[in-house]
């Protein structure tokens, strides 16, 4: 049984005392986009980075930062190799052959602090895909997540008294592109995932469909990291009372990740 067990993480909400994240590396405009906009550039890249690895230790986070994998022009976007809860990391096995085997690079740093359990083939599943609800798991069904994938974490999470449920990903990459809490039982989404019965009971905020990646905002021990650029999103998030830190992500956004991406917290 490791250290910390069962004493930390919250969900996608809160508790949270660490961080991991992976530093960009220098041929990150080599990894997956379907964006049109023009590749990344490197030095701003790393600004940006350094930006939320900073707002993430205002938050009282120890973020742990890894060196780039050269062979993985993806893996700053580190949240998609693992699911972390108070009693267990799940390793993932990431959707995209070119990025499977970054989960690999994770585990060991993960089995310090958590009881490892390995997502296995045939599933394919992307942290990106699984938000975390208080005890629940929505697992979003994407490209990158297929339903054995999902169905193993849901058993791995019911193990410690979860519940999940499916939830279709026709938008976006990855379900937290579209949906995450930014309060309890509190949702913030595009209008495609308005009227899905996955999501029923929840709040929700439905943003305005020109400020769809203002949707992928983290909630982090009571404050909202939002990127920056959306003033009609962030006027609602006003509302919320909760400090917000905007942030520029226009690097990741290009090779079509956001903040959510750029670390496991837990
Ligand atoms: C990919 O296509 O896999 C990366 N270029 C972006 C991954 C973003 N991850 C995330 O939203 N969790």
């Amino acid at each position: 049984m490791n250290a910390d067990h069962g004493r930390t993480g919250g969900g996608d909400t809160g508790g949270y005392t660490r961080a991991i994240a992976r530093r960009p590396g220098a041929n990150l405009g080599r990894g997956l986009t379907t964006s049109r906009l023009d590749p990344p550039d490197h030095g701003l890249a790393l600004a940006q980075f350094d930006g939320y690895v900073r707002a993430l230790e205002n938050c009282g986070l120890t973020v742990t930062v890894l060196d780039p994998l050269p062979e993985h022009p993806d893996a700053h976007f580190v949240e998609d190799t693992a699911v972390i809860v108070p009693e267990l990391a799940v390793i993932a096995r990431p959707g995209a052959d070119s990025r499977r085997d970054e989960a690999r690079h994770v585990a060991p740093v993960l089995a310090r602090h958590r009881d490892l359990v390995r997502i296995e083939a045939p599933g394919i599943l992307d942290g990106g895909d699984v938000l975390l609800a208080g005890r629940r798991a929505l697992i979003g069904i994407s490209e990158r997540t297929n339903e054995a994938g999902a169905r193993q974490l849901g058993a791995a999470l019911a193990a410690h008294g979860y519940d999940w449920r499916p939830v279709p990903v026709a938008a976006g990459l990855h379900l937290k592109s579209s949906v995450n809490a930014v309060g309890n039982d509190l949702l913030l989404m595009t209008a495609e995932f308005a009227d899905l019965e996955a999501l029923a009971g929840y709040d929700r905020i439905v943003v305005d469909e020109k400020e769809a990646n203002a949707c992928n905002t983290l909630l982090v021990n009571g404050r909202l990291l939002t990127p920056a650029g959306y003033p009609e999103t962030r006027r609602r998030l006003d509302a919320l009372a909760r400090e917000i830190v905007e942030l520029d992500t226009s690097e990741f956004r290009k090779m079509d990740g956001g903040l959510s991406c750029l670390s496991l917290r837990f």
